[in-house]
């Protein structure tokens, strides 16, 4: 509030401002609306709605409830309200003032509305929360869900593309013995093949003075141990983690997944073995895709072979992401069953013949999905891993 007492010659005029306010001019005389006039134009400035807006703001922070919020839109920004009353007297003032202090109130006017919205959603959500109350209205947060890791995928897959060939899926010890992972395979000890695939033992040695456990080096010990467990015919396939004592690069992992597949029975042939393999490749792969046996040698095997895939090129580039020299890369080693193999385990070698493989999934996953490098699989970083 603010008083004025004007004075005229012999007349005086006490007015009670109230700053801001609406003031109704009909029923002032001339006089009256020239004086009026003068007292807005000094109390009516960018500066003093400013500092009003900033008061208004402040009261509108400390209202507790959703009344007191409407009380003071009312005070504010009702028809009687002090910024109303200001946009009401822009008419009354000089017309040099009015677009300063018309901008300045519509400013201020569009400020508070704003203010009190928000403090309205404030007020709401607090008693909501105050009451335990869940809020249906608000925007749902995105669940982040796991995916199955792409190795996972890829064994499926290919568990999936043998099992609709009539094959069934086993699984075996990780930890193996000395006696399937070699002997029972024809490598006895002091076989050169051992070399290859010495590996991590485990620290435990027999009364024997042996060290009869490992880390299986490939799921080959399976093949015994499920002829041991079955008479003929068998059609299986064993999806599982090996592990060897390796140096790593792009292609090779110390620890990595092997797919082992064995088909054994009466008058079974080498055609077996590529018919099956190249169904297999042609439902991983597509028809597009070139396959190539070249020999080998398994100890458990013979005639041995391995099997590679035409080199994967990004559509893209035109390039080799993977070992960009080579135009094929192996996924398998395979062949017929070792007739020692078969006696090893009972099963008359004479009667039943049989073909076995191993693949290595992430090696497929590469070649199917043109990823570079395999230590990508085992990193453990989401950017690769949420790609598939
Ligand atoms: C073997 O492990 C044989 N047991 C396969 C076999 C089974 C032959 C049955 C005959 C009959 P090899 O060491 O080549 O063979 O491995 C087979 C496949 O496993 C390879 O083609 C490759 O795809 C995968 N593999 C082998 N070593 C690694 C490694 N260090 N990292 C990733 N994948 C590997």
């Amino acid at each position: 509030m603010t008083n004025w007492r004007l004075r005229a010659g012999r007349w005086s005029i006490r007015l009670t401002l109230r700053q801001g306010a609406a003031y109704n001019f009909t029923s002032l005389t001339l006089l009256q609306r020239i004086i009026v006039s003068q007292v807005l134009a000094q109390t009516q400035s960018a500066e003093s709605i400013s500092e009003l807006a900033s008061q208004a703001l402040a009261e509108l922070d400390a209202v507790p409830d959703a009344d007191s919020a409407e009380q003071w839109r009312v005070a504010w920004l009702g028809r009687r309200g002090q910024i109303t009353g200001i946009l009401r007297s822009i008419p009354q003032l000089e017309p040099e003032l009015r677009r300063e202090v018309g901008t300045a109130a519509n400013q201020a006017r569009n400020l508070l509305d704003e203010a009190l919205s928000r403090r309205i959603r404030e007020l709401a959500e607090a008693e909501l929360a105050a009451r335990g109350a869940l809020d249906v209205t608000l925007p749902g947060r995105p669940v982040v869900t796991g995916r199955l890791h792409p190795t996972t995928q890829i064994v499926r897959e290919v568990c999936a593309a043998f099992m609709a060939m009539g094959f069934s899926v086993v699984e075996g010890p990780e930890v193996e013995l000395d006696h399937y992972n070699f002997e029972m395979l024809n490598i006895p000890a002091g076989h050169p093949a051992r070399d290859m695939w010495n590996s991590l033992w485990v620290d435990y040695v027999n009364e024997d003075g042996q060290q009869p456990m490992l880390l299986r080096t490939h799921t080959s010990p399976m093949q015994a141990r499920v002829m041991e467990s079955q008479e003929p015919p068998v059609r299986v396939v064993v999806p599982g983690k090996c592990y060897r004592y390796e140096a790593t690069d792009a292609t090779h992992e110390w620890h990595f997944y092997q797919i082992e597949g064995l088909a054994v029975a009466e008058g079974i042939t080498f055609a077996d073995l590529k018919g099956t393999l190249y169904e297999f490749a042609r439902r991983v792969f597509g028809a597009d895709r070139q396959i190539r046996f070249r020999c080998d040698y398994f100890p458990f095997v013979e005639p041995g072979v391995d099997m590679s895939i035409s080199n994967f090129v990004d559509p893209a580039t035109g390039r080799r992401p993977i070992n960009r020299d080579e135009d094929w890369i192996e996924i398998m080693g395979a062949g017929m069953v070792h007739p020692r193999v078969l006696e090893g385990v009972g099963y008359d070698p004479q009667r039943y013949t049989g073909f076995a493989f191993g693949m290595g999934p992430e090696r497929i996953g590469m070649l199917k999905y043109g990823i570079d490098d395999i230590r990508h699989f085992y990193r453990n970083d989401v950017r690769f891993l949420r790609q598939f």
